[in-house]
């Protein structure tokens, strides 16, 4: 089989304080891209909410508060740096930010941008995390479901830059219904930024498996959906709160081929070969000659277990 070389970028993120202007973010960023380019890369992947601290651990109720951690345009006048260094290098990326839309509503969004820099897809996630009532006494909160509205938008894959590409962001990779509709359109490299804090405030989890569970849902993900996938994160202290690293390019064969090794602002690489996906797509993991969806149908019937449609109580 002819081989598909597709140079990918992570570039992790170190910590961002509250007090830090999206000025210094955007610089981190370019730097990196930089970076990615210099080591021949042809897309290099941003985490979640890249632009600003991960705002959703505050309780908020003051609108402007709350206004000052979005973007109303992309791309912005502090942004738009990204997209020129972009065109001049030829490196497309993978953004993740708060979006405001013009008719006010809030979304945690990513965008896909071309090497030309060109924005040629966007998606609104879609498995929001966490609560939107102030949990008092807990060290710090998880406000995505106050600060969010669900993703109007699907899951989708674009084709550019000669692949099939994908995007999903944090929480949506430890779902296997993210995995499956993107790898039933095609999907070649599936890009996710994310922020997970290192501390679980529902139950006292050990850090080593909430590593353990982001790495395993990425590799059984890739491996099981025949794509290669792009984590980038935001990692270590952002105002008291940890963050955890482990970003990583997984193969189809859910190996893991490149990994960060700190937890500050980290690029890494891999010269993929996407026709491995091609071979998996062909064999074992044929869809189209191996699949049986009349089995499947409780996927969307059911939200939660034995009930029918939105009947489960949120747990969080
Ligand atoms: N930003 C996230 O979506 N974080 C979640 C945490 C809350 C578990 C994650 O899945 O990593």
């Amino acid at each position: 089989m002819m081989k598909r070389p597709f140079g990918i970028a992570v570039a992790q993120l170190g910590p961002i304080q509250p007090s830090d202007s999206r000025a210094s973010a955007v610089a981190r960023l370019v730097e990196m891209m930089r970076e990615a380019a210099s080591l021949g890369a042809r897309m290099v992947v941003f985490p979640e909410l890249a632009l600003t601290t991960f705002f959703p651990r505050y309780w908020m109720s003051d609108e402007d508060a709350i206004e000052r951690y979005f973007e109303k345009s992309m791309p912005s006048a502090q942004t738009q740096i990204l997209f020129d260094t972009s065109k001049n290098l030829g490196i497309g990326f993978y953004l993740g930010y708060a979006e405001l839309t013009t008719d006010g509503h809030r979304f945690n969004t990513s965008i896909l941008v071309d090497q030309t820099g060109k924005i040629v897809g966007r998606y609104r996630k879609i498995h929001l995390p966490g609560h939107a009532d102030h949990k008092v006494g807990k060290p710090f909160q998880h406000l995505e479901k106050k600060y969010f509205e669900v993703g109007n938008e699907g899951f989708h894959v674009w084709q550019t830059m000669d692949a099939r590409i994908g995007m999903c962001l944090c929480n949506d990779r430890r779902w296997t219904e993210t995995w499956r509709v993107l790898a039933l359109q095609g999907a070649d490299i599936v890009a996710v930024g994310y922020n997970t804090p290192s501390v679980n405030i529902h139950w006292p989890e050990p850090p080593h498996l909430r590593m353990h569970s982001h790495l395993i849902s990425l590799q059984a993900a890739a491996y099981q959906n025949t794509t290669w996938i792009a984590a980038a994160g935001k990692a270590g202290l952002e105002d008291g709160c940890h963050l955890f690293a482990g970003s990583v390019i997984v193969s189809p064969a859910g190996e893991i081929l490149a990994q960060t090794q700190s937890e500050d602002d980290e690029v890494i690489y891999c010269k993929a070969d996407l026709a491995l996906a091609d071979t998996f797509r062909q064999h074992i993991f044929n869809y189209g000659a191996h699949r049986r969806p009349e089995h499947y149908r409780l996927i969307t019937e059911r939200t939660g277990v034995g009930d029918p449609l939105g009947k489960e109580p949120d747990p969080s």
